[in-house]
């Protein structure tokens, strides 16, 4: 049985404690980066080896082994991401960077993480997924005191189940999330796992999403859905860095939502199976295949492929105002509205003023429109045939027969072989050619008219 004695021992071990000022001196140097180009791997200098995975835009934590423990030193801070080039945000971050440095452990790692905070309210780090004492959940008020500015808390638990998990504060959560403040966990099989494939390359995205007026840098903090920059690692295209895999890998990508919407996840090119969640890996039973997979608020979803097909494939969210940058938001739609008149007159006025929209917004991302400071444009990206008219969350999986084994660079466009890209057809006849239709009992073939039935009571509408 256990004593009264050593049920205080126990319960000391098992929650989030806070650092005494001479435990202080001995913690695991800060490591901070600050850069937002995708790193290299970190291979493991010491512990159960693995293949480690690629933050795109991001980089992984590194650890100190003491007394056979993990230990790892996370800073909550004020930081300075750049969105994209042209634009820089005033996030919240770990580390010097938003999101946060990716943390890869091995299944039975005991692992240690110092919590230093530097923001200007207090914080608590809740680990995603995981299986932990319930006084290292990380919910302030609730499994554990805040941690107040200056302080430092340690959280301490064994990695038990492996796979794909995510970190971030439960305190003052919408304004901490809103500013940035999450990371990637990812803990590797210690051996060879029947529902874990050893996979030749390994990425992590996290969702995320601000809303940063153009021209400001500090992203609102009260917005509930409304968001205008969306973003992958805190990055928005052509901001992103492509992934770069060789011809026949087995990739793996690992993607988790932190945002306030659900997003459909959609590769071209090839077929990907649901590996794994939040959860765990997915059992081979229950995997079909797939182009697009809806990653929903608060979800990672694995997915796996064999990038058998060379090529620069587009890698994005399908809700296409999720493929934009911020100011698309208030623009009326102008297709077929003719301003020929009104702009004669508006330039005696404002002799630089343009109109857009009249024939589709594509004119957005082909002239390059005078934008307020540290703004993106809301489509934007050159691709090796123009303009790509994308922002957002966007980016490309880039096949290659020539990328070497472990080489993330980027390779750079591809060139497409002579006769398998699309092309133009010259001398096509004016008049289409109409399809034979038979005689409809509403009147004759393409003789329609719209007739518009107003709901009763709808009274505000018929005034018009
Ligand atoms: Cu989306």
């Amino acid at each position: 049985m256990t004593s009264r004695r050593d049920f205080f021992k126990l319960s000391g071990a098992v929650a989030a404690a806070s650092v005494t000022p001479a435990a202080l001196a001995t913690l695991p140097e800060i490591v901070s980066m600050d850069k937002a180009a995708t790193q290299p791997p970190l291979t493991p200098p010491n512990g159960r080896p693995y293949n480690p995975v690629v933050t795109l835009n991001g980089w992984t934590l590194p650890w100190r082994m003491h007394d056979g423990v993990k230990e790892f030193h996370l800073v909550a801070e004020p930081v300075v991401r750049e969105i994209a080039p042209g634009m820089k945000a005033r996030l919240w971050g770990y580390n010097g960077q938003s999101p946060g440095p990716t943390i890869e452990v091995v299944e039975g790692d005991r692992v240690r993480i110092f919590v230093t905070n530097r923001l200007p309210e207090h914080t608590t780090i809740h680990w995603h997924g995981q299986r932990l004492p319930n006084g290292m959940d990380g919910v302030g008020g609730l499994t554990q005191p805040q941690i107040r500015p200056g302080k430092t808390f340690a959280y301490e638990f064994v990695a038990r189940r492996p796979g794909s998990f995510m970190y971030h504060p439960h305190a003052d959560e919408m304004t901490q999330m809103a500013m940035g403040m999450m990371g990637f966990w990812v803990t590797h099989p210690k051996a060879r796992h029947s529902l874990i494939e050893t996979v030749d390359r390994d990425f992590c995205i996290l969702l995320n999403a601000y809303d940063i007026d153009p021209g400001s840098a500090t992203p609102s903090v009260n917005t509930m859905l409304d968001f205008n920059l969306w973003t992958w690692n805190s990055r928005a295209f052509p901001g992103i860095d492509s992934l770069n895999v060789r011809l026949g890998d087995w990739v793996r990508i690992r993607i988790g939502n932190l945002t306030m919407t659900n997003h459909p996840m959609h590769l071209h090119g090839m077929e990907f199976e649901v590996t794994g969640t939040d959860g765990g890996p997915v059992p081979r039973s229950a995997r079909w295949p797939e182009v697009t997979t809806d990653v929903a608020v608060g979800q990672i979803r694995q997915i796996e492929l064999v990038a058998d097909e060379e090529g620069d494939w587009a890698f994005h969210c399908h809700k296409s105002h999720h493929t934009m940058n911020a100011m698309g938001h208030a623009v009326p739609t102008m297709i077929g509205v003719d301003h020929t008149g009104i702009m004669k007159k508006i330039n005696t006025l404002v002799p630089d003023y343009m109109v857009m929209g009249e024939r589709g917004m594509a004119d957005m991302a082909e002239m390059e429109m005078p934008l307020p400071d540290n703004t993106l444009s809301m489509m934007t990206g050159h691709g090796p045939y123009g303009a790509v008219e994308m922002g957002g969350m966007f980016s490309m999986l880039k096949v290659r027969r020539e990328q070497k084994r472990g080489d993330y660079s980027d390779p750079g466009w591809y060139k497409q072989p002579p006769g398998t890209a699309a092309r133009q057809v010259d001398s096509v006849p004016d008049e289409p050619m109409r399809a034979p239709q038979a005689a409809s009992p509403r009147g004759a073939p393409g003789d329609f008219e719209v007739s518009v039935r107003k709901p009763d009571g709808h009274v505000a509408h018929d005034r018009h």
